[in-house]
This record gives C-alpha cells, structure tokens and sequence, in this order.
C-alpha cells in the first residue's frame, strides 16, 4: 500500500467504502453524514459530489480496527491489541525514507497569486467551530535546525483565509520544541503540511513517539519499506511522493492570531472562542490531479479520530515499556471510548515483589503517559487489557483503595473538561493496582472446575441441550460463572 488510493481500492475489494454520488454540502452536512454512518460502524465514505467542488472527500477511514488493520497490513479480522502487538514487533526495524526525483504529488504547483486553499472541499464540521478546518487527517513535517530531525505531527488546521492556516502546536508537542529552536535564532519555521500518501503517515502524525525519533523512519518499519520522498518546491523538507496535497509554507514564530474553537473528541469545545496562535503563511500548494482531500470527524466517541489514537497511543504506549525492558507486559489497551490516551489498561505477569507498581509508575512517565493519562488500571496475567468485564472483576475483587497511587502533579492537556478552563495545564493521576500483590503467601483460592466433569457435560451437551438453548459447546454456561479466567475457561472455550 503506497497511498490514500490503494488504500481506497482495498477498502472497496473488501466492501468497506460506500461512494456518495448524490450532492453534499461541505457546509456540516458532510461532516454529519459521516458522523452518523461512523456511530453506525458504516464504511469509509468517498463523497463524490460536494456542492460546488469537483474533487472528492474521504471520511471515516479509520473508523474501525479492520480498515485500521488494512493500512497495516494485517487481516481484517485483527483485533486492535494484535495491531499493537504487530507495532511493538515491529517498531525496532527502521528504515529511513527513499529520496526520489519527483511523484505524483507534483501534478500541479500553485504559487503567488493561485494559491488559494479554498479550492479543496474542506468541510465545516460542528456549527460552533470557528471555521473550516483544512488539517484533521494531516501530517505536518518539521525539522529540527540543530539536529535535522525531522518531525511529522498530526495538529490541525484552520482556514483563516486563502493562504493562511491557523495552528495548535499543544505546549510539549514536537512541533512546539522545534518552534522554539526557530525563535531563539529569530527565523521562520518552515513547514509542510500533507494530506493523503501512505495513510500509515498519518497514523505516524497521530502516534506519540519519543522526541527526536522521526516518525518518517518508523513509518518505514511499520510497512517494512522506505517512505518516497520528494523535496517540497519552496521549503527544504522532504514529503511523501504520492500525496494528495502539500501545503508549503512558514510559521513566525513571533505573529500570532486568532485560531478556533473547534469540536474536540472529548466531546467537548476546548476553550470560549477564539486564542491567539501560530499560523502558517502558505508559499506553495502542490497536488495531485483530482486530489482526494482526506477529513477525520472528531467530537464525542467512537469516531475515526478515536480509534486512532487508541491504536497510536496504546501502541507507542506499549513499545515504551517494552523499551525501558520492563519484564512480563502481557498487553496494553488504551479504549478508545477514552481517545486511547486518558485511561489505559495493562497487563502484567508479575515476577517480583513491587513489579506492578514499577509498571504503573513506568506507565506514566512514557512519552505518551507524561501527557495527559490520568487514569492506570494494572491487572495480572490472567486477565487481557482489552477484557473489560474481566478488568471490572479485578477491580471489585482484587482491587484496594489503599493500594492505589495518586500522584498531584503532572503535564496535561488543554483539552481535558474535567479541568477547569482556565488550569488545565497539570492533572492528577491515578494508578490503581487491581493484581493480587506478588508477596502475599496466602493468596485468595480461586475456584476452578473439576477437568473430568467439565469434560463429561461438555461431551453430553447437544443431550443437555437437544435445542442448543445454552450455547454450541457449554461455552456460555462456563463463561457466565466468574470463575477464575485461566483455568475454567480455557477447557471449556476448546471445541470438542
Ligand atoms: C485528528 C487529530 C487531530 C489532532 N489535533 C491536534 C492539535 O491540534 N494539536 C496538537 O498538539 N495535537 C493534536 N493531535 C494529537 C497529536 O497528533 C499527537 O499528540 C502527536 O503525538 C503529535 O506529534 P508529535 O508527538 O510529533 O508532536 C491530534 C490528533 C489527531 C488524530
Ligand atoms: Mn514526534
């Protein structure tokens, strides 16, 4: 999969796209189409017609783990844990990008006086927001002026006008630290904002890796392929060959205007109006012929904003664990009902006396956990991270108050509404340790079933059961009892 097209094509040979053929107004109907179908579990949409444009929009890319698991490769029956166990296994093999002399995202080259970024159908998404917002499925590439680190960050973008977009570089973001080398030698920032290419680049844009990792290099372990790269026309920074659309351009880091609100994924607006931001003055807009402009929904949970952060975010969460070489993490899940990022769940088998606690302190202190997670639940080995129910039993029977950690201070983001709108620069957390502790002698007797009898009602099942009332194998029945996971599911999930 090289771009947004092969991605579209494998969408529609797997029944996953729907065309829209019949006219849609940018103007919040597209956005609430989309919308609908996405809480719907509905299929990618491609809106051929949109009222007074002639090039496409697609929404509702990502909105599920199988089309997720298309833009990795893996089969679409994956479920998101084993797409973050693929990424994980993945991760240490990097390849940088390929320099190529051109591709397809130089069909057309508008500068000057053509520029004109309302020639691309970018939709209005939620009546309040503060205008139409060309950057939402975007990756924006930035480097570093010391190191040359190359940065690419998903952060969106507003349309102030033909040739300006507004920016929110969240304090900390990588693009905010490479601003800030930028200012202190007094020079605009060049940057170059895309949209479509290997939509793997904006899964990357999205993912919380570790400053001065360039998300380019990961992106190629991940497909396992160098990215193609092109040098943009007027800035010295290398973009994906088959973007659908390039916006070249400098951020000053002195000039500021008003950028916003605009519908978060919490559901809710992050501030009253507009805020004084960076903005980026567009010199260049290259792109292909019918370019495919690409928009995420965001707002209240599930959207496709929502189910990429749980896959980035759990998984760059899970890869720093595993670099830190703490032993025994069984699994790691970020629910996307919490945008992947303020709740996450792992697993661990524990080997030694504290071993938990290590986990849920290390948990906090990752790249993706210093920012905004408030809450860690840690549970044992028998239980998945992605086990809700399980989890839930772990926390009423295994879980004790007076084990949880609270920590007072720590980064946070503007966007989170159980802050007050004016202190939301440092949340609390919270790490609640639902395993049985490792240094108990005496540790609570779990209940299992006796093997012969559970092989024996297994056997007479369809005797029990002529009209298969209770379930196919006795599956059900064993599963309903909250007996311990391990032991009394594992026989009784097998077919006979
Ligand atoms: C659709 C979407 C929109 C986002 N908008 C912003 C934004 O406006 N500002 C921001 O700082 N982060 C935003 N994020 C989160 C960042 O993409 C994420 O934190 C990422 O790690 C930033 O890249 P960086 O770590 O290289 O800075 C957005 C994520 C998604 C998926
Ligand atoms: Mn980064």
């Amino acid at each position: 999969m090289r771009d947004l097209r092969d991605f579209i094509n494998a969408c529609e040979a797997q029944g996953q796209l729907a065309r829209v053929r019949a006219e849609v107004d940018w103007n919040l109907e597209l956005s609430h189409v989309a919308k609908l179908n996405e809480e719907r579990g509905g299929p990618a949409l491609l809106f051929e017609n949109v009222t007074g444009y002639g090039s496409p929009v697609l929404t509702s890319a990502c909105t599920t783990t199988a089309r997720l698991a298309l833009i990795m490769g893996l089969p679409k029956d994956s479920s998101l844990v084993e797409l973050m166990r693929e990424w994980v296994r993945r991760a240490p093999n990097k390849i940088g990008p390929r320099w190529v002399e051109t591709g397809p995202c130089k069909e057309n080259i508008d500068k000057g006086d053509q520029i004109n970024l309302l020639k691309f159908p970018v939709p209005k998404i939620y009546p309040r927001d503060g205008g139409r917002f060309f950057g939402t499925a975007v990756y924006v590439v930035t480097q570093d002026p010391d190191t040359g680190w190359l940065n690419l960050g998903t952060y969106r973008l507003q349309i102030l006008d033909e040739r300006t977009l507004g920016t929110q570089f969240i304090k900390g973001k990588h693009a905010d630290l490479i601003l800030k080398k930028y200012a202190q030698r007094k020079q605009p920032m060049p940057v170059a904002a895309m949209i479509g290419g290997d939509p793997l680049l904006f899964l990357m844009g999205a993912a919380r890796l570790p400053a001065f990792e360039s998300e380019y290099e990961f992106a190629g372990a991940l497909r396992g392929a160098p990215i193609d790269v092109v040098r943009g026309e007027t800035v010295n920074l290398p973009v994906p060959a088959a973007a659908e659309i390039v916006v070249e351009g400098e951020v000053d880091p002195e000039a500021l205007r008003p950028e916003g609100p605009f519908g978060e994924y919490t559901g809710y607006y992050s501030g009253i109006g507009t805020t004084p931001r960076h903005f980026i003055k567009v010199n260049c807009v290259t792109y292909r012929h019918n370019p495919i402009f690409w928009s995420t929904t965001v707002g209240r949970a599930v959207t496709d904003t929502h189910m990429t952060m749980a896959l980035t975010y759990g998984s760059t969460l899970w890869q720093e664990l595993e670099a830190m070489r703490i032993p025994g993490i069984q699994s790691v899940y970020c629910p996307p009902e919490g945008a992947g990022r303020f709740l996450a769940i792992i697993s661990v088998k524990q080997l030694y006396p504290g071993h938990a606690a290590q986990v849920g302190t290390a948990a906090i202190s990752t790249e993706m956990g210093a920012y905004g997670l408030k809450t860690v639940i840690v549970v044992d080995d028998d239980i998945d991270a992605w086990d809700l129910p399980r989890v839930l039993w772990a926390l009423s029977f295994r879980f004790q108050p007076s084990r949880a950690e609270f920590i007072k201070r720590g980064r946070s983001t503007p966007l989170d509404p159980s802050l007050p709108l004016d202190s939301r620069e440092i949340t609390s957390r919270l790490i609640i340790d639902a395993t049985i502790p490792y240094e108990w002698k005496d540790k609570p007797v779990p209940i299992t079933l006796d093997e012969a009898t559970l092989r024996r009602v297994q056997a007479r099942w369809g005797e029990l059961f002529p009209n298969g009332a209770a379930g196919a194998n006795g599956h059900e029945a064993a599963a309903g009892n909250g007996h311990e996971a391990g032991e009394a599911l594992a026989p009784a999930a097998t077919p006979m």
